[in-house]
């Protein structure tokens, strides 16, 4: 069975572009989550993150099972602390806030979650976290007590995703933030892809399916939206989404 990264890096080689949908243990009923992965999977979402910053290791618990009952594709471990690592998915964004200087969010965690992901088996992928100014202050930047990365800066930006290449990281996560105001803007997407060759994931903001594809088109490999999908009048969009991600590269 192949990995969640090479399932991503694959996507990669092959110019096609991924649409993730992002479920927040905190906020969903049993069974709207149920109802809207079924609808996520029947209309061409490739896979899920399951996370947030303020939740209990029981919600994600119950969440990522909740997930892994009503799809097939994919299921990811966005952890928002160490205390969020649970067995039963298919891997883990093993998340360092490399935008930020708070060594708690930087290594600190890590090792508490460490011994925990060794234990229950899990696929870790080294995933460089980089928070970007997005409008207003989100829930990372307020409990991370870190600064977002300027969103007018390539250069910034760009030497940030090399240094966690050079640091054998795995993957970049460009976050504009949950609910963020301005989603990461497609000219910093375009600048970091050029310049470091990781796998990109970008997300935070996107409520429109033309502003989704051009994420994809400026170079994410992984596209993520999560709130938008939380009011049930968006679930028609699904298959937009997904196709019209789907269609950038072809
Ligand atoms: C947040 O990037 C994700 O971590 C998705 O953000 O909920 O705003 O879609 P939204």
């Amino acid at each position: 069975m192949s990995t969640v990264y090479e399932y991503i890096t694959k996507a990669q080689t092959n110019n096609r572009h991924l649409f993730f949908l992002l479920i927040d243990p905190g906020d969903a009923e049993t069974n709207a989550v149920s109802d809207l992965v079924a609808a996520a999977t029947e209309n061409g979402v490739d896979g899920f993150l399951v996370g947030g910053s303020l939740v209990t290791r029981e919600k994600v618990a119950e969440s990522v099972q909740l997930v892994k009952k009503s799809t097939d594709r994919p299921v990811v471990l966005f952890p928002g602390a160490a205390q969020h690592v649970v067995p039963e998915a298919d891997a883990i964004l093993f998340l360092s806030l490399l935008s930020g200087r708070n060594p708690d969010y930087l290594i600190g965690q890590h090792i508490q979650a460490a011994p925990v992901i060794r234990d229950y088996d899990l696929e870790a992928i080294p995933t460089a976290y980089l928070l970007v100014e997005s409008g207003g202050m989100t829930s990372v930047e307020f409990i991370s007590a870190t600064r977002p990365l300027p969103r007018n800066n390539m250069d910034i930006a760009v030497a940030h995703a090399l240094a966690a290449r050079y640091l054998g990281m795995k993957l970049v996560y460009l976050e504009a933030g949950s609910g963020a105001r301005m989603p990461v803007p497609d000219e910093m997407i375009e600048a970091v892809a050029q310049q470091c060759h990781l796998p990109l994931i970008v997300g935070g903001g996107l409520t429109g399916v033309r502003e989704a594809a051009a994420k994809a088109r400026a170079g994410a490999t992984v596209v993520v939206a999560g709130n938008h999908f939380e009011q049930k009048r968006a679930l028609k969009e699904l298959r937009d989404f997904a196709d019209s991600i789907h269609a950038v590269g072809h």
